[in-house]
């Protein structure tokens, strides 16, 4: 696997992030020297979403780099290479944007992103876990789905909740290989949905999302794999029955509908046993042991009582 080292930076040209950013640097550096000790704080942002308040739900786990989460990354809209999305979703139009909301809802609405940024915004720090067997932890700002659900008012009928994300084919060298049935479909039951765990995340390390990480609204639903979490979404939909997600579709014997995190559930290709923590620091990638729900079975677990999650996968 290749990742691409960015442009030495001239002194004339950091900015208050990249300070802030090589501070984090460096803390990481003096965490891992001193073995045993605690690790650093979690991030403090001072970009463009530093007033957001620190989420209790964060994990205090070290976040992975700036670079790390800005250049390992999956969007298969703009290659299936780690490193295609940090070098083509450049070219992802992201103004004007609409979220459109709508179906099973009394009051459908049409956010600008300005209308989102409205939303009580938070810093969350959340572990992700790809069904591919590696994780990061991401410092994300966003605000609970579950705000945005009680403005639509959705009616008695909405059962589960449809995201698809943007298909700009002009755009998009990747949607060329019909890897996917594009756009980019995923689905939530609607308690999934409206857990506070849930959310839309507008920025990353305190400042708006990379392009390459889902600008400028993206998913973000911390038990479950990666997959689920669609980027760049344009609609939500309130449907009655189970949508068919788009990774469903493709190969339903690997992917199904709920896709929680389960190191008792091994993907065909895939070991979902353990996982390779990646992004802190100038060190080798840490092998840990995967957990159940990844880790937020506290919050979630109750969700499925009494489902069989092999059968559910
Ligand atoms: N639209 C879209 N969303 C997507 C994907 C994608 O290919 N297209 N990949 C998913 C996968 S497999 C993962 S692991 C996460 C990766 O998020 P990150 O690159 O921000 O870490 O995004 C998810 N969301
Ligand atoms: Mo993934």
């Amino acid at each position: 696997m290749l990742i691409k080292r960015p442009d030495p930076i001239r002194p004339s040209e950091i900015t208050p992030r990249d300070v802030y950013v090589r501070r984090r640097e460096l803390m990481k550096a003096a965490g891992a020297a001193a073995l045993g000790t605690l690790l650093p704080p979690p991030a403090h942002a001072e970009g463009r979403f530093a007033g957001a308040r620190k989420s209790a739900y964060s994990t205090d786990e070290r976040a992975a780099s700036l670079k790390e989460i800005t250049t390992y990354n999956n969007f298969y809209e703009f290659g299936t290479d780690k490193e295609s999305p940090s070098e083509y979703a450049k070219r992802l139009k992201t103004s004007p944007w609409t979220l459109a909301v709508e179906g099973e809802v009394r009051r459908p609405r049409t956010y600008g992103v300005e209308d989102l940024l409205r939303f009580p915004l938070e810093e969350r720090i959340y572990r992700l876990r790809c069904v591919e067997g590696w994780s990061l932890v991401i410092p994300w700002t966003g605000f609970e789905l579950k705000n945005l659900i009680e403005q639509v008012q959705p009616t008695g009928k909405a059962k589960f909740v449809e995201f698809v994300t943007a298909y700009q084919p002009d755009n998009m060298p990747g949607v060329r290989l019909r890897i996917l049935d594009w756009p980019y479909v995923e689905g939530l039951r609607m308690d999934e949905a409206m857990h506070p765990l849930t959310l839309l995340a507008v920025g990353l390390y305190g400042d708006i999302l990379p392009n390459q990480n889902g600008a400028p609204v993206r998913l973000v639903v911390p038990w479950k794999y990666g997959f689920k979490s669609g980027k760049s979404l344009v609609r939500i939909r309130f449907v009655e029955n189970q949508p068919k997600t788009a990774w469903e579709k493709a190969v339903p014997s690997e992917y199904g509908f709920y896709s929680n995190v389960n190191p008792d559930v091994p993907h065909p290709r895939w070991s979902q046993a353990t996982e390779k923590r990646l992004g802190e620091g100038r060190f080798l990638p840490r092998i840990i042991k995967t957990q159940i729900f990844n880790g937020y079975g506290d919050q979630v677990a109750r969700l499925y009582a009494g489902m069989d999650l092999k059968r559910y996968f």
